[in-house]
């Protein structure tokens, strides 16, 4: 993932790049896209009949020549535009995946007038040539990207069109709209828009965009994993939790009331869900300098988390100071009852508000229901794979809602057809932005070069 300038060499040029992973490989695949990937690639590969009469995507074998010597027998497939993944003439190279070799064929390409490609230029052209849209765009890189099945999902889901779709259909509903303001401004005297309709309109636009955003932020723990802190006073057992959630022994744990000093992060798959965990060092009050450090960073990770494990000793009765701080952050905590092997005193469990699980991190037990329960809590209610995964696409939509707003005030007031039809252009175009239709350089490129190369 090499991060690169901005993508400003021409269109015209042929590129080159590996497209699998660097390394030792059983294969190494070369690609070539551009108007010349023909002609430059059969100047390597003399196939029988020649690269340029050689059928549309079939694999053939041939002896990739350099200076006339063959350095490889690989497969080649030409797939000519627009029926590539570019839109373009594709030329690929199955090669053995050595690292010379690889080096070699590349060499060659780009010393008989390929261009080494840029970050994400094949996906790039691609998008520019109409083969995707830029949510299916963004969907490629995070296909290769996904952790878990969820998050998977959620991008084959928006590769296949899925976000795109919906963006597209609520955008066709305001264009309902702007075709009624349009001819109210056109024929005002022989037209009378039908306010209702129009309200109507706008509304179904609006609500379709609320579920959207409602979305985000379970997409946003589909795409991005979700922050999960551990905490507790000393010695309830969050280290042992963190190492049975982890499968290792990763942090110390002893009997000694505060073990861990300092914040101990990793990640891991619960139940599909990709989650950082964080366990922390046991609030108490001190005058230690090293705990007073480690308890302000226990704050932080608490304050940031999406999910919160209060841990507490289910051998003692519940003590006020947990009672307390789960009433504070019920919205995003679940009572973790540990040390169920000990017996569990018979005051835990009252409290109706407050998600209740009991383990022993000492004997693994209770962990599958903890691991479903911090999955549903994390993905929340609704369908996960469908649900908006992009910040990028969250702040369009909010502008696109605000300006259906603005749009409904303005018929309330009365305002000139001019004004609605203004705004409710705006929202359109905001729509038009999250497609990739109008979509500002910069943030094309932000989006490009994040990819990596031969993508
Ligand atoms: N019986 C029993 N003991 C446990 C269980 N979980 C943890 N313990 C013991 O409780 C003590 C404290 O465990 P830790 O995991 O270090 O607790 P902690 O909350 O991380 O403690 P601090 O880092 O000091 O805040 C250790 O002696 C553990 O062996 C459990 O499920 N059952
Ligand atoms: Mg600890």
């Amino acid at each position: 993932m090499t991060a690169a300038p901005a993508v400003s060499a021409s269109n015209q040029d042929t590129i080159v790049a590996v497209a699998t992973a660097p390394g030792e490989g059983a294969i190494g695949i070369v690609r070539l896209s551009g108007p010349e990937a023909v002609s430059i690639a059969s100047r390597h590969c003399p196939t029988r009949p020649p690269l340029e009469k050689l059928e549309d995507r079939r694999l053939t074998l041939c002896s990739f020549a350099i200076d006339q010597q063959p350095v490889d027998d690989l497969l080649v497939v030409v797939m000519r535009a627009p029926r590539s993944y570019t839109g373009e003439d594709t030329v690929e190279l199955h090669a053995h995946g050595g690292r010379a070799l690889i080096a070699q064929i590349l060499g060659a390409l780009e010393s008989t007038g390929a261009r080494q490609a840029d970050p994400g230029e094949f996906t790039r052209r691609a998008f520019m040539n109409g083969k995707l849209d830029l949510t299916q765009a963004e969907a490629v890189m995070d296909l290769i990207q996904a952790r878990t099945d969820i998050s998977l999902k959620a991008a084959y889901f928006q590769l296949r069109g899925g976000q795109k779709d919906r963006f597209e259909h609520i955008r066709s509903t305001l264009r309902q709209a702007l075709v009624l303001l349009e001819a109210q401004l056109d024929f005002s005297e022989d037209v009378d828009v039908d306010n209702r309709v129009l309200r109507g309109t706008l509304e179904e636009a609006r609500q379709a965009i609320t579920d959207q955003l409602h979305s985000y932020a379970t997409g946003k723990r589909v795409r991005e994993g979700a922050r999960v802190a551990l905490c507790g006073q000393p010695n309830v057992g969050k280290s042992s939790l963190l190492n049975a959630l982890l499968q290792e022994e990763r942090a110390i744990v002893t009997h000694v009331a505060g073990t861990t000093r300092d914040t101990i992060v990793e990640s891991v798959n619960l139940d599909g869900v990709s989650v950082t965990l964080t366990d922390t060092a046991g609030l108490r009050a001190t005058e230690d300098p090293i705990e007073r450090e480690g308890n302000r960073r226990s704050e932080l990770a608490i304050s940031s988390a999406d999910l919160i494990l209060r841990v507490v000793d289910g051998h003692h009765p519940p003590d006020p100071v947990d009672l307390e701080f789960l009433e504070a952050h019920q919205d995003r905590s679940i009572l973790v009852v540990n040390k169920e092997d000990l017996g569990v005193d018979s005051s835990w469990g009252e409290s109706p508000h407050v998600q209740e699980v009991r383990i022993s991190a000492r004997d693994r037990t209770g962990l599958d229901e903890l691991r479903s329960l911090v999955r549903a809590r994390c993905l929340g209610e609704g369908n996960p794979v469908e649900a908006i995964t992009h910040e990028r696409h969250a702040v369009l939509l909010e502008q696109s809602c605000a300006a259906i707003q603005r749009a409904v005030q303005a018929l309330s007031d009365e305002a000139p057809w001019e004004i609605v039809s203004l705004e409710v252009r705006e929202s359109t175009s905001a729509l038009d932005r999250i497609l990739g239709e109008t979509t500002p350089q910069d943030t094309l490129d932000s989006i490009f070069t994040s990819f990596c190369i031969g993508k």
